[in-house]
């Protein structure tokens, strides 16, 4: 964690690492758990990350709530977020149904935006569970994965550099190429997946 959100955090910061590195541990046994030979893994990578502080205040303030760790425990669920990168878009369903059955996890919300996609073309499937905190009187943190293809996963993170970019010009046209981008990733999304199914057949 950098300094800066060391303070923030406080007498949080342990805890929070301490549930980072045993979500992103948990993840990889579950899916260590689907195969361990890279030629048949569904995930590409998987990131865990704490919010930086900055974010979570500004996210905090989007939203009118206290900029305090304890508001954003209280009322946010991606303090502590996890990614995983699939291969497959059928690979993403394959670790929803590991989640929900893993024992120690208690899945409170589903967000399909593949089912559902943002108007923008946003795609990702985010699956926000409670766990143990413990801390200051906070019993329960929610924390969040997002489960998306590569192909998903790289549009996400072009439209988020985008998006910020406040001197761009026909921002019509531009959301419009956004979303046809998003569209035609999805279709290759399914290509591949068709592909990848006619092989597995033979
Ligand atoms: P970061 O930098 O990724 O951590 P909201 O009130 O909509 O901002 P909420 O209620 O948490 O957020 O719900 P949502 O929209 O289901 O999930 C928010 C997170 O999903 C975002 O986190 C992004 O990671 C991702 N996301 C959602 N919509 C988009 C989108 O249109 N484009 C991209 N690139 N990512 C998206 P943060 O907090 O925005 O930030």
């Amino acid at each position: 964690m950098k300094q800066e959100d060391l303070i923030f955090y406080g007498e949080y910061a342990p805890k929070l690492e301490e549930i980072k590195a045993l979500l992103l541990s948990e993840i990889q046994a579950m899916l260590d758990s689907i195969s361990t030979d890279s030629e048949t893994a569904v995930a590409e990578h998987i990131k865990c990350r704490i919010k930086g502080s900055e974010s979570l205040k500004e996210k905090l303030r989007r939203k009118r709530l206290d900029e305090t760790p304890e508001s954003g425990f209280r009322q946010l669920s991606d303090i502590i977020g996890a990614r995983v990168i699939t291969h497959f878009v059928g690979d993403i369903y394959s670790v929803l149904e590991l989640i929900e059955k893993n024992p120690n996890w208690r899945v409170v919300t589903i967000k399909d935006y593949i089912a559902d996609m943002k108007p923008n073309g946003y795609r990702s499937l985010h699956v926000i569970l409670t766990l143990p905190f413990g801390v200051n009187g906070i019993d329960t943190i929610d924390v969040e994965i997002q489960l998306r293809t590569i192909a998903m996963d790289c549009w996400a993170a072009l439209e988020h550099q985008l998006r910020y970019k406040k001197s761009i010009k026909n921002t019509k046209l531009i959301e419009e190429e956004l979303k046809r981008c998003a569209d035609e990733m999805a279709s290759t999304d399914l290509t591949m997946q068709t592909i990848r199914d006619l092989i597995r057949r033979g």
